[in-house]
């Protein structure tokens, strides 16, 4: 009876340890599975082998299915965000309706996707485009920081994003109240309690990327939208530059001209006090009506942001000018922010009258809500980019089934840009 159960104990000792085992070997073939696939789908000379389609399920006949390699379900989306449940997704899964917008390496369209019914701003970037100006860092940095579980309310929120062999898409919040600055061209100056609850909004944004090590950096005109509601939404995070700690600086730029900080100019190292010099640039437009040390002429400028010292016509409060005098302080050690950053701008008296609780639940009205009869209305967005038609290749290229040397160049580039959850969370 001793010995039997002995033996039962030593059996049972011995099978927890293989079990053990075979667990943790289980778990790291996972980990190894799951790489290797993700090797795998990522060379698309690979991918498009008929043992390795069936081997992953994919049927040869539709071209999507293998061109849209990975997928990635982020945690940010929105709670009426349902697209999470789809296991996959690829460019024929929207209706691409209408660009609307346009930059150096791609455009955003308005995508309707297509079993959902939603809308979406999709940014659908050329590989060959941002390799040739080697600004591919810096877009595996906006994957990277758009990954970070980063939420706030003044963010443009990233659903997805999925590559094809030369392109790279992001699925983001679609929003159509238009640029802050297409309104603000149109009534010229904003009044200080409109202006001041924009500048809170987009503080606050500012203050949680630097809470995340994050500097946004490229805080201009065109990267502030407004929502249906008049709320701020900040995109484009492609110059976000990752990493850089709260002390910590870096010396790498490419930003635009109006809102560069003078160190930026200059090309000397800058932090996270860049940002508060934008967000000066943009309540100083937002109150006089043009950038501050404004110029046609571009050197002019320059020159201004560099030497000119700052003057304030007195038409603006006495707070808001002590907050630009503040912000817009050359010296970037002197800047309102480099000490406390965000809590220093959070208590200055221009921002007295708001409650920053309420701000971020937006519980704030915001004071113009602009007119926007549905989704597609697009009245905001520039004409320039809407009237043009949507080339075809973005919902499917028959470039993505031309394995050329740059091909498989740009999509090496962008290995790791399309996100696997670990196994046990997915679908794959
Ligand atoms: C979301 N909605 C409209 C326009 C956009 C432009 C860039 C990024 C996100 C966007």
């Amino acid at each position: 009876m001793a010995v039997t159960e002995t033996a039962s104990d030593f059996t049972y000792s011995k099978m927890r340890g293989i079990v053990v085992f075979l667990t943790a070997f289980i778990k790291q073939r996972k980990i190894g599975l799951n790489d290797f696939i993700q090797k795998l789908v990522s060379n698309p000379q690979i991918c498009q082998h008929p043992d390795v389609c069936v081997f992953l399920q994919m049927d040869q006949n539709q071209p999507d299915e293998t061109e849209a390699y990975c997928n990635y379900r982020t945690s940010l989306g929105s709670e009426e965000f349902d697209l999470s449940t789809s296991c996959s997704l690829k460019p024929s899964d929207f209706d691409y309706l209408r660009i609307i917008g346009k930059g150096s390496f791609g455009k955003v369209l308005l995508a309707k996707h297509k079993e959902t019914e939603k809308y979406f701003a999709v940014k659908v970037l050329q590989k060959k485009m941002i390799l040739k100006k080697k600004e591919q860092k810096h877009i595996m940095a906006e994957r990277s920081v758009l990954l970070k579980n980063m939420k706030h309310p003044f963010l443009v929120g990233l659903h997805y994003s999925f590559q094809t062999t030369d392109k790279l898409y992001f699925v983001l919040d679609y929003v159509n109240g238009g640029e802050l600055f297409y309104h603000l061209q149109r009534e010229h100056v904003f009044l200080e309690p409109r202006a001041r609850f924009y500048a809170a909004e987009i503080a606050s944004a500012l203050g949680y990327l630097h809470a995340l090590h994050i500097v946004y950096r490229d805080l201009k005109p065109e990267n502030i939208l407004l929502d249906s509601q008049g709320h701020i939404v900040l995109t484009d995070f492609g110059l976000c530059k990752e990493g850089v700690e709260p002390n910590g600086t870096t010396s790498t730029f490419c930003g635009t001209p109006e809102y560069l900080a003078p160190e930026v100019l200059e090309k000397q190292a800058y932090d996270r006090t860049v940002d508060w010099w934008c967000l000066g640039s943009v309540l100083y437009e937002m109150l006089y009506g043009l950038p501050p040390f404004y110029s046609r002429n571009t050197a002019e400028m320059y020159n201004n942001i560099l030497n000119r010292p700052l003057q304030l016509k007195p038409y603006v409060s006495n707070s808001a000018q002590e907050l630009l005098e503040g912000l817009l302080q050359k010296d970037r050690v002197q800047r309102l922010g480099a000490k406390n950053d965000f809590l220093e701008l959070k208590f200055h008296s221009f921002f007295s009258p708001i409650n920053w609780d309420d701000l971020m639940a937006k519980k704030i009205a915001p004071p113009f809500v602009p007119t926007v009869s549905g989704p597609t209305d697009l009245q905001h967005f520039d004409p320039e980019f809407t009237q043009q038609p949507v080339p075809t290749s973005i919902a499917s290229s028959p470039e993505d089934f031309l394995i050329t040397a740059s091909a498989r160049e740009a999509a090496e580039a962008f290995l790791g840009f399309s996100y696997v959850p670990p196994v046990d969370d997915t679908c794959l």
